[in-house]
């Protein structure tokens, strides 16, 4: 038989004037023994109050705000007698339909801990967080306890949601409405192939001192973004070596006024550009692209080789083409060419494509090493520092040589660490001996 019976609020302890921040059921509700009903809460915890007995909501008594104490009608349910005779303190109603008896809800886990545990009961097992932006609001992550339960079912970080309830409480409604962005922006996301990456946080630098602000320029914009999605994408290995240059320096100065006399500047670089060709050649894997969708590798049959030029307004990298068709003065002639229109701005857009391998020198400056980034879409960059003579063991003495630090970076997808212990040796060996380019 079915009858209608009040549920009113247990006993919560010494606590009165306890406000309703939830009502978690409505009119018309099946409901299940012990499921939450509303949740109160005091200056000291939040609670909620579970049901005595399964059946339909009839009437709810209380809103959201109200002030309870212990006896006050909750709501009206409908039940079976039997499941009301069953239930814990519950007098046995008059079969009258119309008749309402008045049935404590169970005690609740009086003064809960704020993640909703009884006192005594375990912790419950972390599930792990799925959903946790960067970007998320700072947010001191209030919540019920059945919130609470809910988010970690769904494995939400309760701090990223940002809460609509009273004093920024997350509401079961904000965490459906964060699932539900977060999957459309997983899902646009991926669709875009983008990695969701954590977002800086923004800081008030006046807070520590006097500053100024300029707009980032132009180039520094473009080649940032380039920059960026090459670091993220490329999965980057950095292959250290050191090239003996000490008989090429010789030569590079004894060809200098060869070079003067067509007015030129011969630096180190164009021999290192026509070493690259040779490793190039000889391990074909580095002149190489992979197709956008990961499944082919692109081979090229010509060398263009891209050379980073360091201007006012940020790195630009001009190409130059067919550098194993080219001599060291043709190419140092170039060279200057293009790094001069490169600092005055003026590269046209088809100088900085097509590039097959990548250079990156400091030599001129210093260092020692650095792990340069894979200029995308080739596979490989080589970074120059400084050369310095150093004490080199030749077998039976140790003698002055010039010694030159490679930084090969490269692309793991395409090449494995063997190959890049392959090239910069091959690399040392061809600027060691220019001979062996004749070869
Ligand atoms: N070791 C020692 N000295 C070196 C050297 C090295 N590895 N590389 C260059 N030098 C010397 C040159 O020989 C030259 O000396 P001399 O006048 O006595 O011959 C001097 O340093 C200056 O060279 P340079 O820099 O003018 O010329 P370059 O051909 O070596 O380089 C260019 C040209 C355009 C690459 C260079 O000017 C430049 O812009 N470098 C910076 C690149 C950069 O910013 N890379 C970082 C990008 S972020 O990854």
């Amino acid at each position: 038989m079915v009858i209608e019976t009040e549920v009113l609020v247990p006993d919560i302890g010494d606590f009165a004037g306890v406000e309703v921040i939830e009502v978690l059921v409505s009119p018309g509700q099946l409901i299940e023994v012990e499921d939450s009903l509303v949740t109160l809460e005091s200056d000291k915890a939040t609670m909620e109050i579970p049901s005595p007995h399964a059946g339909e909501v009839k009437r709810v008594a209380v809103r959201v705000g109200d002030k309870m104490a212990e006896g006050d009608l909750l709501l009206v349910m409908e039940v079976s007698q039997a499941a009301v005779e069953e239930a814990p303190g519950g007098d046995v109603p008059a079969p009258a339909a119309e008749e309402v008896e008045a049935v404590q809800a169970p005690a609740p886990a009086a003064s809960l801990p704020e993640d909703g545990r009884a006192p005594g009961e375990k912790p419950p097992r972390q599930e792990p967080v799925l959903f946790r932006p960067s970007d998320a609001p700072p947010n001191k992550g209030h919540a019920s306890p059945s919130v609470r339960r809910f988010a970690r079912e769904l494995g939400v970080d309760l701090l990223a949601v940002r809460g609509s309830g009273p004093k920024g409480r997350v509401t079961r409604g904000d965490v459906q409405e964060f699932v539900k962005r977060t999957l459309a922006a997983g899902s646009a996301d991926a669709a875009a192939g983008a990695l969701r990456v954590a977002a800086l946080p923004e800081v008030d630098f006046t807070r520590f001192g006097e500053t100024e602000e300029h707009p980032l320029g132009r180039i520094k914009r473009i080649s940032g973004n380039h920059l960026s999605a090459c670091w993220l994408n490329i999965p980057h290995v950095t292959q250290f070596d050191e090239a003996d240059i000490t008989a090429l320096e010789a030569f590079r100065q004894e060809q200098k006024a060869e070079a003067a006399r067509r007015e030129i500047k011969l630096t180190f670089l164009p021999f290192l550009m026509k070493a690259c060709v040779g490793a190039l050649r000889q391990i074909p894997e580095f002149n190489t692209s992979l197709s956008a969708d990961g499944e082919r590798l692109i081979h090229k049959r010509y060398f263009h080789i891209g050379v980073a030029v360091d201007t006012p307004q940020g790195l630009v990298v001009p190409v130059i083409r067919d550098v194993d068709r080219k001599g060291i003065f043709e190419l140092a002639g170039e060279l200057a060419e293009v790094s001069s229109l490169a600092r005055a701005g003026k590269l046209s857009p088809a100088q900085l494509q097509g590039g097959c391998f990548s250079i990156s020198s400091l030599g001129g400056i210093g260092g020692t090493a650095f792990t340069p980034i894979v200029n995308a879409p080739e596979v490989a960059i080589l970074g120059v520092s400084r050369s310095a003579m150093k004490p080199v063991w030749d077998g039976a003495a140790f003698a002055p040589r010039l010694m030159l630090p490679l930084s090969l970076s490269y692309d793991h997808r395409v090449i494995d660490g063997a190959q890049a212990a392959r090239f910069t040796t091959l690399l040392a060996t061809l600027l060691g001996d220019l001979r062996h380019l004749l070869l």
